[in-house]
């Protein structure tokens, strides 16, 4: 029994198919019903008690190397069938689907990219937030409409400490960001942070409840507005383009005094007026102002000694602008059709 079985082991590490019948020969030859080792498994049983121990251990390594073998070659040969198959060189090409960059990702890049240019640095911080970031170091009077329910989202959340409800609440704007760099850092303080906001309102082509912002914050000594507003045409006219031209309209925010909001001249009609500018010639983009004193002393600045500027834009609205979308809604809707459009941009 002992030889018998070393000769097939020798045999069948020998062994080598070419092809799918000489496997099938091989595995009936050694693993049918009747094969090889089905007789010695079946002779086995008659092999005497002090022989059995190492036969048993041969015979399972004979089993063990017979399936290998027959593995090996079913997987090679399978392998090499499909080749020849995929072989084809007439076969039509599958098809290779580029996706292309979101709208609101192009335009927050490009913003980035300017800021950066001046030597402003790029700030994230928390989406869930508390209102002590969001509105009270931001001089929001404690009944200021924004911090009403119907404006903000507000999440319930009990204090882990106490157990007693806590002010939890999605950011309204990304100033909470900037706050938080404010308290960790002195000045000067050269920084944007672009994000996604929350603001509890009914979702229209005009309106989302969910939008992107860039906000930007420049704090040093004897920052001025003339400083913000060389900043504000540097970004216009390297985002719109070299013959643009800005104006700035008064305003109010609580967190900064004075305020403005600022317009630029409308690209489509070079100022002439047209269906986009509404025939004014000129295009809202964003909000600015000085940083109010308040604000600075709230998150642990000298007023005394440090000014500062900031602005803030809606990031979808750029874009609106930018590409002519008139919907707010398409953004966040994934159609195909739309997203397709801007595979032209890098
Ligand atoms: C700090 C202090 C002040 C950021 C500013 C605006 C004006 C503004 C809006 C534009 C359209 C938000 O997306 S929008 O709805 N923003 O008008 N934002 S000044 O002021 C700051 C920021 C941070 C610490």
């Amino acid at each position: 029994m002992l030889d018998k079985i070393k000769s097939h082991i020798s045999k069948v590490s020998s062994f080598s198919a070419q092809t799918g019948e000489e496997l099938e020969s091989f595995r009936i030859k050694y693993l049918g019903k009747k094969g090889i080792l089905a007789d010695m498994f079946e002779q086995f049983k008659n092999t005497p008690n002090e022989q059995k121990k190492e036969t048993g251990q041969k015979l399972n390594n004979l089993k063990q190397l017979i399936q290998e073998k027959y593995n090996i070659f079913k997987t090679s040969l399978s392998a090499s069938s499909e080749k020849i198959q995929e072989s084809d060189l007439t076969k039509p090409a599958f098809p290779i689907y580029s996706g292309s960059r979101h709208p609101v990702s192009i335009v927050r890049k490009e913003i980035i990219d300017i800021f950066s240019r001046l030597g402003f640095t790029v700030s994230e911080g928390p989406e869930i937030e508390d209102d002590n970031h969001v509105f009270t170091k931001l001089n929001f009077a404690p009944e200021h409409p924004a911090r009403d329910m119907q404006d903000t989202f507000y999440i319930k959340r009990q204090s882990y400490e106490d157990s007693s409800p806590e002010d939890i609440l999605l950011r309204t704007h990304t100033s909470s960001v900037q706050v938080r760099v404010m308290e960790r850092q002195q000045p000067p303080i050269r920084t944007i942070s672009p994000g996604r906001v929350f603001r509890n309102e009914a979702i229209s082509a005009r309106a989302h409840c969910i939008f992107h912002q860039v906000e930007g914050l420049y704090i040093d000594e004897n920052v001025s507005f003339a400083d913000l507003k060389q900043t504000l045409l540097f970004f216009s006219r390297e985002m719109f383009g070299k013959e643009t031209r800005i104006r700035l309209r008064p305003s109010y925010f609580p967190f900064t005094e004075p305020s403005a909001e600022m317009d630029v001249s409308c690209k489509i009609c070079g100022g002439k007026g047209c269906n986009i500018c509404k025939y004014t010639g000129w295009l809202e983009i964003l909000g600015c102002g000085m940083v109010h004193p308040n604000v600075l002393e709230a998150c642990g600045i000298d007023s005394k000694k440090y000014t500062g500027f900031a602005f803030g834009m809606g990031i979808e609205r750029l874009a609106m602008l930018k590409y002519q979308i008139n919907d707010l809604r398409l953004y966040f809707e994934n159609d195909i059709r739309f997203l397709e459009q801007f595979k032209a941009a890098f």
